[in-house]
């Protein structure tokens, strides 16, 4: 049982859903509509959650993905089959990521399954979309029963929000306005599993490696965020002055413009100053650091596992000692409580130099991520595509969070994405870098942006076709139809686009979109063959095992 209270009341499914959302911080949902979801989106309206709607099913998925990424949950719904189906790469994405998203379709009435009939958008059976969303979520329910549905919908939500895992919901259009009866009190979730006597053990022994450990450096990943810990990783590296690296999924974990950045470590493809300062520490702290190829640089990362520690989502271990049940949430607190009681450190001062135009020259990645790089300021938020703009992005400083799907690596998820953050963070605006084949692919969703008034800016880095591939193996399957993506905002009707070619013109278009507020759309053609260092330094170290 999920729910802390035996009183029942009386309400509706969609009532039900949409008063557990707002418990969890969660006012609108992303998704768009179809004969089995209407009386769905209706009631979900009717009930106080606007259905924000986007170009396409994969964008909505997107978009409550990055706003369950900054909020702690989000909502997507759709329609049956051609919608749901369209969802599963975005829900695929959440589920490697970690990404507490909840999926909610419409879908054929009780009845209607009953007779067997061949009803539009139906594939092998009336399950086959039910299966296939088994595989892609941590807890599903069809909600054919009134009796249960309550039940059923408040252990999907709680199992979502223990995971931080994807969960799905099924809900036959016959059921959306029958009465059901729910309990009053809030869904119990459960916390996570703590054995207090390691959690101080574990601690003990952090505390006396970083006694003796000449140098100490933190790597902080996605778990952090997931975990809202953000805060405690602050003033760990504050009071400790320990300088913290994040991985690249991890990247926005810790403020990049803070003194005790190093930026992200990912083996190779971060800088060699960073790879030395995180492989000859003495001592690492690894909080919540997914262990992906991506984020250890294709497994270039050279870590001693004896000088390691490494904090998971239900573990510490310290060098070759593991302390079971000693999650992430827990140490992290209990590990600032014990640094606060020595001396705190005084932090370095960072400066990074400025930008300064080399005029009318072609644009380089590397020169695109400086004169960016002094544009980000708190008033932004960074969300980057897949690609070299995501390796490039190693030598970009983020103030704020920053959201990529960099582990599953999913090319179209930035633009959309902007819509979710957009909306859950209005405080931000959202500055999105995306490559020129990812923006071919779910571009579109800028305008839905601006339809919803969110405006973000959107950097399109042009280089002729999928650069990232090339290095590897070049081909006519490199080449994609070119794309004057800054004149979408024309066809909108709504922002302002530029092309850049030179760095003049790139100074300029940036100055001119960061001191408006409707939607930017910033074309930068570089040369094609022009990468990042870092891609660079990865296909040197990787070209040959690709
Ligand atoms: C949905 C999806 N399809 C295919 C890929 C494989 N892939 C990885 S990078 C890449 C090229 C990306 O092109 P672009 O967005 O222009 O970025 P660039 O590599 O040029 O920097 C491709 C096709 C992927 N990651 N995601
Ligand atoms: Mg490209």
């Amino acid at each position: 049982m999920s729910s802390a209270s035996s009183a029942l009341t009386e309400t509706t499914i969609p009532q039900h859903l949409v008063r557990r959302l707002s418990e969890h911080g969660v006012e609108m949902g992303f998704g768009i509509v179809g004969d089995y979801a209407l009386r769905l989106f209706g009631a979900l309206n009717d009930a106080g959650l606007p259905m924000l709607v986007t170009a396409d099913e994969q964008g909505a998925g997107f978009a409550a993905d990055a706003f369950a990424r900054l909020r702690g949950f989000g909502m997507v719904g759709c329609t049956y089959g051609v919608g749901g189906l369209k969802l599963a790469n975005a829900v695929a994405n959440a589920w490697a990521e970690q990404v507490p998203l909840l999926v909610v379709s419409g879908s054929p009435g009780v009845a209607e399954r009953a007779s067997g009939a061949m009803l539009h958008h139906k594939i092998k059976d009336f399950d086959t979309q039910y299966r296939v969303f088994r595989d892609l979520t941590v807890a599903q329910a069809l909600l054919d029963n009134p009796v249960t549905a309550a039940a059923q919908i408040d252990h999907v939500i709680a199992r979502v929000l223990e995971t931080q895992r994807p969960g799905y919901l099924e809900i036959p259009r016959d059921l959306i306005d029958g009465p059901i009866l729910a309990p009053a009190g809030p869904i119990l979730v459960k916390p996570q599993r703590v054995d207090p006597f390691r959690l101080e053990a574990a601690v003990a022994d952090v505390m006396s490696l970083l006694g003796s450990a000449k140098s100490a450096v933190i790597l902080a990943g996605a778990q952090v965020s997931r975990r809202a810990l953000g805060k405690s990783l602050l003033e760990i590296a504050n009071h400790s002055g320990i300088p913290v690296a994040t991985s690249s999924l991890g990247k926005g974990v810790f403020p990049e413009g803070h003194p005790l950045s190093l930026g992200v470590y990912q083996g190779v493809v971060s800088p060699a100053a960073v790879v030395d300062k995180v492989e000859n520490a003495e001592a690492i702290l690894s909080f919540g650091v997914l262990p992906t190829d991506l984020n250890f640089g294709g497994f270039t990362a050279r870590i001693d596992p004896t000088l390691l520690v490494e904090c998971t989502d239900d573990s510490v271990t310290v060098g070759l000692r593991t302390y079971r049940n000693v999650p992430l949430s827990a140490f992290l607190p209990a590990l600032q409580e014990e640094l606060a009681k020595k001396p705190a450190a005084v932090l370095p001062s960072s400066n990074p130099p400025p930008f300064v135009s080399q005029g009318e020259v072609p644009i380089h990645v590397e020169r695109l991520i400086a004169a960016l790089t002094h544009c980000l300021d708190a008033r932004h938020g960074f969300i980057v595509d897949p690609g070299d703009c995501m390796f490039a992005a190693v030598e970009l400083r983020v103030p704020n969070w920053c959201l990529s799907s960099a582990y599953y690596a999913t090319m179209g998820y930035a633009v959309p994405a902007a819509l979710g953050a957009g909306k859950a963070d209005p405080g931000r605006r959202p500055v999105v870098l995306v490559g020129d084949g990812a923006f071919a692919m779910t571009g579109l969703e800028a305008g839905w942006c601006a339809f919803h008034g969110v405006h973000p800016i959107i950097i399109v880095m042009d280089n002729s076709g999928y650069g990232t591939q090339r290095p590897m193996r070049d081909g006519p399957f490199n080449d994609i139809a070119p794309m004057a993506s800054e004149r979408l905002t024309e066809v909108f009707g709504v922002g302002k686009g530029w092309l850049a070619t030179t760095e003049n013109q790139l100074v300029a278009a940036l100055r001119e979109a960061f001191a408006s507020d409707t939607l930017a759309i910033i074309r930068v053609q570089v040369p094609k063959g022009s990468y990042s260092p870092a891609l660079k330094r990865l296909t040197d170290a990787l070209g040959k095992r690709v």
